[in-house]
């Protein structure tokens, strides 16, 4: 199955963004995938990666993003239709309460199977949960454009966003949270993408991983 990876550009005055090292990692590891940088720009990020999809034509999109604090991979459940910017993009913008795709429905839930990709990256040792909300800066956009794009033009494209911690280095003062190594990041990664293949589409595998708030 042709895969691609989307990782982000740094953004928020890092000088790195490990979403990028993981994705490419992870297609290095897999027989037939590619790997495309996004911007962490509103509207330009979900255009680049229709581009990227229109390319590469994968049958799964594995989107990543940097979550800074979270200490495992987070597989994200559901994309929301709302920008809403607490920082400014990488061009400067800081829309609020704005739809991602005027008119689209409130949101996506997410094309993967995600109790089953949580349960193959801990059997493969790397720290994973599901994630109730991606937020509503640029990943959840990106993660909403994928989704709107399989629902509208792309019969039998699957995908789904994970977001994953710091890497060691953004975090080497000791005061901001967790990390995570980029390595173990591809493989928890790659451990989801071989579940994903493993299970059919619209199933998953029947497992706590809810939240009480
Ligand atoms: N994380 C941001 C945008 C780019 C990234 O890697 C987010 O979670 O929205």
């Amino acid at each position: 199955m042709r895969v691609l990876m989307t990782g982000f550009d740094p953004f928020g005055g890092e000088s790195v963004n490990p979403s990028w090292e993981a994705a490419v990692g992870v297609a290095e590891a897999l027989p037939d995938a590619a790997a495309r940088r996004l911007p962490v720009v509103f509207g330009a990020a979900g255009a680049a990666l229709r581009e990227a999809v229109a390319e590469v034509r994968p049958a799964l999109v594995v989107c990543l993003g940097q979550a800074g604090g979270r200490a495992e991979l987070s597989v994200e459940r559901v994309a929301v239709n709302v920008d809403d910017a607490s920082i400014a993009d990488n061009a400067g913008a800081r829309p609020v309460d704005e739809p991602v795709v005027p008119g689209g429905p409130a949101a996506y839930f997410s094309g993967l199977p995600v109790k089953a990709c949580v349960a193959a990256s801990r059997a493969a040792g790397v720290p994973a949960a599901v994630s109730q909300s991606a937020g509503t800066f640029v990943c959840n956009h990106v993660f909403y454009r994928l989704m709107h794009l399989a629902a509208t033009e792309g019969p039998g494209l699957r995908g789904g966003f994970v977001h994953v911690p710091y890497a060691p280095g953004q975090v080497a003062d000791g005061s901001r949270g967790p990390s995570m190594e980029v390595a173990s990041m591809v493989r928890g990664v790659a451990a989801m993408i071989a579940a994903a293949c493993g299970t059919p589409a619209g199933t998953d595998l029947r497992a706590p991983g809810g939240a009480v708030s």
